[in-house]
Order: C-alpha cells, then sequence, then structure tokens
C-alpha cells in the first residue's frame, strides 16, 4: 500500500498517523493539483487531494477514513474500537464543525494563501476565524483539565485530528497562550515523534515559505 502525502495539514496528519502506527506503507510524495497531475490522481481521488491511501485495485481519500483503515490493519486501538469510541467520534466531529474549522480558518488565510500565493489575507475571515477559536478553545481547554487525553487514558486519533493545524502555528499565530490545558496537553503530543517530526527521512520538498516569517 502506497500513501501518498505532501507536507501540508492533512497529509501531515495522515503521516503522523501511519508513522505512528508503524503501517506497513510506502510513502509517496504528490502533488496532484499540479499541472499534469490529475489525470493520474483522478482515478484514486477525485477530490486530487492528499492523504490519498492506494493499493493495487483500490484506493481510500480523507485523512479520517485511512487513520481508521491503518489503525484496523494494525490491530490497534488508536482508532477506538471499545467503550472509547462514542468519545472519539465526538471530539472529531465537534473539532470539525467548531475547533479544528477555526484553526482552518485563520491558517488559510495567513499560511496556505500566503505560501502559495494565492491572495492577501482577508482580515474579516481571521475575525470570524479568532472569534471562532475563542468560542470553541475553552470547551477543549475545559476537556483537557479534566483528563490528559481526549478519549480514554492514552493518545488516541481524536487528539492527533483536534491538533490537525497546530504545528503550523508559526504562520497561524493562534492564541494558544491563552488556553494553558491546551498548550500543555499540545506539548505532550509534541514527545511523540511521530507526531513532532513525521516526516523524517522521507522524500518530500520543504513547503514554500511564508513571506515574512
Ligand atoms: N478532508 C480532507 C482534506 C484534504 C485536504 O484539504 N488536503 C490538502 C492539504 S491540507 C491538499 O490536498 N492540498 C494539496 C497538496 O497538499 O498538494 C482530509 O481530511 O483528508
Amino acid at each position: 500500500m502506497k500513501l501518498f502525502f505532501s507536507r501540508n495539514p492533512n497529509p501531515r496528519l495522515g503521516v503522523a498517523v501511519a508513522r505512528h502506527l508503524g503501517a506497513k506503507v510506502a510513502f509517496e510524495f504528490a502533488s496532484p493539483m499540479a499541472p499534469g497531475q490529475a489525470e493520474r490522481f483522478r482515478p484514486l481521488n477525485p477530490n486530487l487531494s492528499l492523504p490519498l491511501l492506494a493499493w493495487p485495485g483500490g484506493s481510500l481519500w480523507e485523512a479520517d477514513a485511512i487513520a481508521c483503515r491503518l489503525s484496523r490493519d494494525m490491530g490497534s486501538d488508536f482508532w477506538r474500537a471499545g467503550d472509547d469510541e462514542p468519545e472519539m467520534i465526538r471530539w472529531l466531529s465537534w473539532g470539525k464543525e467548531e475547533f479544528v474549522r477555526a484553526c482552518d480558518i485563520v491558517h488559510f488565510e495567513r499560511g496556505t494563501k500566503q505560501r502559495y500565493g494565492i491572495g492577501p489575507i482577508d482580515a474579516e475571515k481571521v475575525a470570524e476565524g479568532l472569534e471562532q477559536f475563542h468560542r470553541t478553545a475553552p470547551i477543549l481547554e475545559a476537556a483537557l483539565g479534566r483528563r490528559p487525553w481526549l478519549a480514554g487514558t492514552s493518545v488516541s486519533y481524536a487528539d492527533f485530528r483536534m491538533a490537525t493545524f497546530l504545528p503550523f502555528n508559526d504562520a497561524a499565530r493562534l492564541p494558544l497562550g491563552d488556553y494553558p490545558e491546551i498548550e500543555r496537553w499540545y506539548r505532550r503530543l509534541e514527545e511523540i515523534e511521530a507526531w513532532r517530526d513525521p516526516f523524517q527521512g522521507l522524500d518530500a520538498p520543504a513547503l514554500a515559505p511564508v513571506p515574512g516569517l
């Protein structure tokens, strides 16, 4: 099986999951949206997005689905399958609409758009994202004040997914310092090598820099 990736947030998450699980995949850098690449990748993923897992005769896209598949393959409970599963799904679902979405909105303006030269920072969007961040972060802060990890007593995919955009906070500049429990939780995540440095030893061009960083 091959995991196609780039250094952007969702593929970074996919690579970190695969490495954390010790999944038996070959990693291949890809750029499906680059000129001339769509023909190869559209049959595997009509969205042309990454991460993408592919094997002879099949493929799977969406980081969450890939995490579920790799965790099952490895017989791991990183994707919770027991009593903690509803709790994990709750955080995945809430994160997608709330905290992770807020991080995404701000990171897109300050990070992705600047990196790829696709327009000036839209201050209104940043304000909207920051408002959502400050509305949702206290909920995460309170939960993490009661426990070290989001679902059960050890790290799970819920933690990785919730943190999708945080490795890019040099660009996004989300005010994490306002939320000490979230900061402590993120430091715990950074102690996990697969999260801290998922691309170690992989052949992949560096991301274009964000001007001014
Ligand atoms: N919902 C998708 C989002 C995937 C996505 O947006 N991927 C972006 C990077 S964050 C992408 O493919 N960008 C093009 C690239 O990295 O080459 C998932 O969770 O996997």
